[in-house]
């Protein structure tokens, strides 16, 4: 209406002889300016007619996500997302490998390292759509540890001394591959659970050193008192540490089946001592 105004006030000042006009000369400026007047207010109203109708026109939504990778696994955050004149009633999710998810937040595991594209699509509540799309590239880091070495005394009587190393572990999975002991009276031997018979009191430092599958080492110490009897009893000739920890394990491998292991070893140790010192 502004830009009407302006254009008629200019017509009516035209030239300074304006008051010499006929009346029928008058008549055709105003209708004239009329005509013109209308003409502008018609296209003024025209060119208004679109905002009058603002709902005839959706707006798409916007799609925007969040992505957080740790190891193979995704997870994908869609709250960002936003309708301007609506709202979001669908998020669906391509992950790039074959999977898809909905919901405005989802998880997804892959099966392999690799990069992929993953495509969130939201759809508001005219059924207008819109998507975007993001890469990630997933890698599995592997830690690495050394192993742990753990010694027990399973059992300390008359100088014979029976020592396990299998509650020994590798905390990366991997297997503990040797046991390497030192007695501390200058013996050695190596296995998960061993035996050894010392020949004269005193305290010694028994060192236990166990190797993982990736070569990597760790080692252990204990003190381990000996006492051996001046006057030994008949019933003790032998190692009688070692019957001692063969009969405390058989009566306790039926319901600890992990301790075959161990009653193994210390049957074979007492098998290999009865052939070296006789029964
Ligand atoms: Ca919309
Ligand atoms: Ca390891």
């Amino acid at each position: 209406m502004g830009v009407c105004n302006i254009l008629i006030q200019y017509l009516w000042s035209l030239g300074p002889g304006g008051r010499g006009i006929s009346p029928r000369k008058k008549l055709a400026i105003v209708a004239t300016t009329a005509a013109v007047a209308i003409v502008i207010v018609a296209v003024g109203l025209a060119s208004l007619k679109p905002k009058a109708n603002p709902e005839s026109v959706n707006e798409l939504p916007e799609a925007h996500f969040g992505c957080n990778a740790n190891g193979l696994m995704v997870a994908v955050n869609a709250s960002e997302s936003f309708d301007p004149d609506g709202n979001i009633t669908n998020y669906t999710w391509d992950f790039g490998d074959g999977a898809f998810g909905s919901n405005v937040t989802s998880e997804h595991g892959y099966a392999q390292e690799g990069t992929y594209t993953i495509t969130l699509n939201v759809t508001d509540n005219s059924g207008d759509s819109n998507s975007t799309s993001q890469q990630v590239t997933l890698t599995v880091v592997v830690v690495k540890s050394n192993p742990i070495a753990e010694i027990v005394v399973i059992s300390n009587e008359n100088g014979t001394v029976v020592l396990s190393g299998s509650g020994s572990f590798d905390p990366d999975g991997g297997a503990i591959e040797t046991y390497e002991w030192s007695f501390g009276d200058g013996s050695t031997e190596s296995g998960a659970v061993v035996t050894h018979v010392y020949a004269v009191n005193g305290t010694y430092s028994v060192t236990l050193t166990v190797t993982d599958d990736e070569s990597a080492t760790n080692s252990t110490s204990v003190d381990v008192k000996v006492t051996i009897s001046k006057n030994p009893q008949p019933e003790q000739i032998g190692p009688p540490g070692l019957y001692n920890a063969i009969e405390n394990h058989q009566e306790r491998v039926d319901d600890k089946p992990q301790l075959q292991n161990s009653l193994n070893h210390l049957e074979s140790n007492l098998q290999r001592w009865l052939e070296k010192h006789g029964p």
